[in-house]
């Protein structure tokens, strides 16, 4: 259990994630700007493949990102398929706080995050190129259960480095801040050779990102369509608030999936959910599924996250 203002994260690169979050809350900053601070770390960070910039693109080579933020007062913004703007989790605060919309997507976004000021960058590095070229000599979509440093197991000695070579990773973040308010964050590239124009749960409220003030929020991992098919983090918070502690509200989530599809088992969803009273759980499809903790006392924990197979 967390006390005070807290932050959560997914995966290892949420060490550092964190420690920007937690920058903003242990001055008594507001939940939200932690977790949009928090979430902009491996966005900017060219070795991670799975968010922001370098993240690896699609299968026609477009590096297309999802995003959204929610505060303790419900409110809420999201973009996907955003190209050519490094930091998909600003701009989706700005449609949260700029416009009459929760979510905008390709084309769209991209016209609102230009005329909002955001940067028009090439997103595709050389490394990511290089890894698509590999791609396509065979062309196979098959998800890998973990990123290689996103692998709990094969971590030693690199807590907080991000990067790996799999082809899914995504920063969810969940703080709560000196008032007891709860924000959280979700953003990724998605998965690395998806079709274009695929959006996964990241960027949609209730599926890869989920907070109720009342309760607690949740966010998720893994293959998206899974977790949207199922309504992954509004599932995880409901449970909560029905009386399951985060990580029987993340497993139950976690065996609804398997259940309706059991060739789920081969595939890697984690969620990871925080209550209202700090205490905080995860639960995933596979082992190799790791999140990161920091509060006043600790500010660089990494746990793995239990799951079923
Ligand atoms: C998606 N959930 O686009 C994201 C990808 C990912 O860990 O998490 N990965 O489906």
């Amino acid at each position: 259990r967390l006390d005070g203002p807290c932050v959560i994260s997914t995966w290892d690169f949420g060490v550092a994630a964190n420690q920007a979050a937690w920058a903003v809350l242990s001055k008594g900053g507001r939940a939200l700007d932690a977790v949009e601070a928090g979430a902009r770390v491996p966005e900017q960070d060219l070795k991670n493949h799975s968010v922001g910039r370098a993240g690896y693109p699609d299968r026609d080579g477009h590096v297309s990102l999802d995003a959204c933020i929610m505060d303790e007062l419900g409110n809420c913004g999201a973009v996907a398929a955003l190209e050519h703007i490094a930091h998909p989790i600003s701009v989706a605060r700005k449609v949260m706080e700029k416009t009459p919309h929760v979510m905008l997507v390709g084309a769209g976004a991209l016209q609102f995050a230009l005329e909002q000021g955001f940067q028009y960058e090439e997103l595709l590095t050389p490394d990511s190129k290089a890894a698509w070229e590999a791609w396509k000599k065979d062309a196979k979509y098959q998800p890998k259960a973990n990123s290689e440093v996103g692998d709990y197991g094969k971590t030693t000695g690199q807590l907080g480095t991000p990067g790996g070579k799999g082809n899914h990773d995504t920063i969810g973040m969940l703080a709560i801040d000196a008032k007891g308010n709860i924000a959280g964050a979700c953003t990724t590239s998605g998965m690395a050779w998806k079709m274009r124009g695929r959006v996964g749960d990241s960027p949609i409220i209730g599926a890869g990102l989920y907070v109720d003030n009342d309760v607690g929020g949740a966010t998720s991992t893994g293959v998206g369509e899974e977790v949207i098919r199922n309504v992954g983090s509004f599932l995880v918070v409901e449970l909560m608030r029905q009386g399951r502690s985060p990580e029987a509200a993340c497993r139950e989530a976690v065996e609804r999936i398997l259940k309706k599809k059991p060739q789920a088992k081969d595939i890697q969803v984690g969620f990871l959910a925080i209550n209202k009273r700090g205490e905080v759980g995860a639960w995933a499809i596979q082992s190799g599924f790791s999140y990161a903790l920091c509060d006043g006392r600790k500010q660089d924990t990494l746990l793995p996250g239990k799951a079923t197979y």
